[in-house]
């Protein structure tokens, strides 16, 4: 009898090794690379952060929430000039394909970020948190910087 379980015990770590090295994009994770947050002045409420997503994975990806434990209100904005007016629109999700990227960049897509807790000066970093429409979720370091 305790054969037996010790068989089905490696049976399931084999099968759990087996699992992990061939799920698809198990390295590759979403990646946020030369991202950045503008520091907020005294006395605004709101910044943005910039930077590029990208998405190494053999699967397309759909995020659809945005949030930060350093912003009370985090969403994915698109400004865009209409008859010469700026204007930003709330973007509820953003699908990036398999090995593509999407710019997020003064002018065209952002993080807005909300409500700061603390002081969101040059020298410290911003916690970013993205989760997928398939329930993974993904945390990312973003340096405040002027630029
Ligand atoms: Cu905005």
């Amino acid at each position: 009898m305790k054969n037996i379980f010790r068989q089905l015990g490696y049976g399931w770590l084999v099968f759990g090794i087996l699992l992990v090295a061939c799920s698809p994009g198990s390295k590759a994770g979403p990646e946020f690379t030369e991202s950045w947050v503008r520091p907020v002045p005294p006395g605004m409420k709101m910044t943005a952060a910039f930077g590029v997503l990208s998405n190494p994975g053999r699967s397309d990806i759909e995020f659809v929430s945005f949030a930060s434990p350093d912003f009370g209100d985090v969403s994915l904005h698109r400004t865009e000039v209409q008859d010469g007016v700026s204007r930003m629109l709330e973007v509820p999700a953003l699908s990036i394909g398999a090995g593509a990227e999407v710019m997020l960049e003064p002018g065209g897509y952002h993080l807005m970020l909300m409500m700061p807790v603390g002081e969101i000066q040059p020298g410290r970093t911003v916690t970013i948190e993205l989760a997928t429409a398939d329930g993974r979720r993904f945390s990312y370091q973003v340096p405040v910087e002027r630029r």
